[in-house]
């Protein structure tokens, strides 16, 4: 990587509200992808060897932990004890709160486990906020547009359909539930219109936030109304470790461990919902990630070696605007809401170089360009980045940083005054926008095993557009606990074990895989737990490699 501009001499010319040229983008976005997004660059995937998508390309890191081998033996079951349930859904972040919620309303008795504690999740960590289509201007048609065209047109139009269709009642369950969205100025404390914003890659203002902790408010709700469902039984630092199948191959319950006591327990069920989240701290292409400590591809790896077929496994998601310095919280996400309300991203020269309200992809493509094309700025231990220009903003708007409360707590983590000192930042790993295959009621193809959230793939396509993440969450998350509880009673009589373990490791010999290379990891290298400890809370976390 050409060396760029350094940091302090960058700083040193940059000025608050100075007119900033803008540079006429020379590449088509498609070209721009093909050359600076890590998803396309030669070499960016491998052919799944085993499992239901041999044959298919996969990120490579991700391929490893799929061709894994499971991390129990039978010997290791001896003696654990069983609980019978109707439903057990793995994760706690939103998806899993909403079908637990869901599945507990439709009379099912739930188990909910969490590999931390309730409500640690990516979800928590989420800022910006939410599309629902309630604005006098948008229609369910225009959301569904723009969420096909962001994702390259990859999606599966019946999802997007579904999600974009629940969008406005999502939004109704959410109120109900006691959760709070940002009014428009001089509304009434009561009743008045909310405010929307316009997420980048849509055609309308379809951003419903709550200031910039969208996802603390949405889990504050959710945690409750989970606590206090007498229906639900949670269970704290519970990772799952492997399913349970039938003789018939279905899913019929999970292996519960006990971080604390290295205990396992057996959860006999005819429904497993798994809403894990995704895979930002395998730190994908050596990325750093938003992500919390959690987010290691638990569920894709445990759905995968029971046979479900997974898509999309090449497409992920890098937030144009993680920080770039300092060294301690590279990757913590700095929220697109800031580009909504009109902050800009200026280069080295202190010129713009992309709209910064177009998607994702193409705007993390056009930071990497600057940066690879000698344009970027050089901060310490060789990162570098692009200034996201907030003091302008804050010139330019006086006050609005108010609405910025996890910005300004970050800008005071990194030593800076946000309305003085600009953001360096470059794109972090952020999303897996495809995952397990489902059907419009979160099904895969293995009966008793369902799928919701960020696990799940096909609603984004190639390309998730801003707050498309939250309503997948409650859209998909409620569908599924309503498709579980419909499985009661189902498979009662049959035999459950983990056979299939031995016929993946059948085929992991057979295809020349190791069998030493073992999945899920639970947690990155750096922060293992399971020796360690006590995780801190998901909104405590730094983002970086350690
Ligand atoms: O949907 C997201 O990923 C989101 C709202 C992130 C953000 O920039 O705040």
């Amino acid at each position: 990587m050409p060396d760029g501009i350094p940091y302090a001499e960058a700083l040193a010319r940059y000025r608050i509200d100075e007119p900033r040229p803008q540079r006429e983008d020379d590449l088509e976005r498609q070209e721009l992808l093909r050359r600076y997004h890590p998803d396309y660059r030669e070499g960016a995937t491998v052919s799944l060897a085993v499992g239901a998508n041999r044959g298919d390309p996969c990120q490579h890191e991700l391929a490893r932990v799929l061709q894994a081998n499971a991390r129990i033996e039978e010997v290791d079951l001896a003696g654990a004890p069983t609980v019978d349930t109707d439903v057990v859904i793995v994760g706690s972040g939103g998806a899993g709160c909403a079908a637990a919620l869901s599945a507990a309303e439709s009379g099912a008795r739930v188990v909910l486990v969490t590999k931390l504690r309730l409500g640690d999740s990516n979800t928590v960590m989420a800022e910006g906020g939410i599309q629902a289509c309630i604005g006098s201007d948008d229609t369910p048609q225009l959301h569904y547009e723009d969420t096909l065209r962001g994702g390259h047109f990859r999606a599966d139009r019946k999802l997007v359909a579904q999600m974009v269709m629940d969008g406005p009642d999502v939004i109704r369950w959410l109120i109900q539930q006691g959760m709070q969205f940002d009014q428009e100025p001089g509304s009434q404390l009561m009743g008045g219109n909310l405010l929307l914003k316009r997420p980048g890659g849509a055609s309308r203002p379809r951003i419903l936030s709550f200031k910039d902790y969208t996802g603390l408010e949405m889990m504050r709700v959710l945690r409750m109304a989970v606590s206090n469902h007498p229906r639900i039984e949670v269970w704290n630092r519970t990772p799952v470790v492997e399913l349970l199948s039938n003789d018939q191959g279905d899913c019929a319950g999970c292996v519960v461990y006990w971080l604390q006591n290295r205990a396992y327990t057996l959860v006999h069920a005819p429904a497993v919902i798994l809403a894990t989240g995704g895979i930002g701290r395998m730190h994908l292409n050596g990325f750093p990630t938003s992500n919390h400590f959690g987010a290691m591809g638990d569920g894709l790896v445990l759905a995968y070696r029971l046979g479900a077929k997974l898509r999309d496994m090449d497409a992920f998601q890098y937030h144009p605007t993680g920080l770039a310095r300092p060294q301690h919280k590279l990757g913590a996400l700095v929220s697109e809401a800031a580009r909504s309300m009109g902050a800009q991203l200026l280069n080295g020269r202190g010129v713009r170089f992309v709209d910064e309200l177009n998607p994702r992809d193409h705007v993390s493509a056009a930071i990497i360009r600057e940066c690879e094309e000698g344009r970027g700025i050089a901060a310490d231990k060789g990162t570098e980045g692009v200034f996201l220009d907030i003091p302008t903003l804050e010139r330019q708007n006086p006050g609005i940083l108010q609405q910025f409360g996890s910005l300004v707590n970050l800008a005071e983590r990194c030593g800076i005054d946000p309305s003085q000192t600009p953001f360096l930042v470059y794109p972090t790993l952020h999303y897996q926008n495809g995952g397990v295959r489902i059907d419009g009621d979160c099904a895969t193809n293995v009966p008793g095993l369902y799928c919701a959230g960020e696990l799940s793939g096909g609603i984004h396509g190639a390309n998730r557009l801003m707050g498309n993440a939250l309503l997948d969450i409650l859209s998909f998350g409620r569908r599924a606990g309503a498709s579980a509880a419909s499985r009661r009673g189902a498979g009662r009589q049959q035999r459950v074990s983990i056979d299939h373990v031995h016929q993946w490791q059948r085929e992991l010999t057979l295809a020349g895989l190791p069998l030493d290379v073992k999945a899920p990891a639970l947690f990155p290298d750096y922060a293992n737990f399971e020796r360690q400890g006590e995780p801190p809370a998901a909104d405590e976390q730094s983002s970086g490699q350690g």
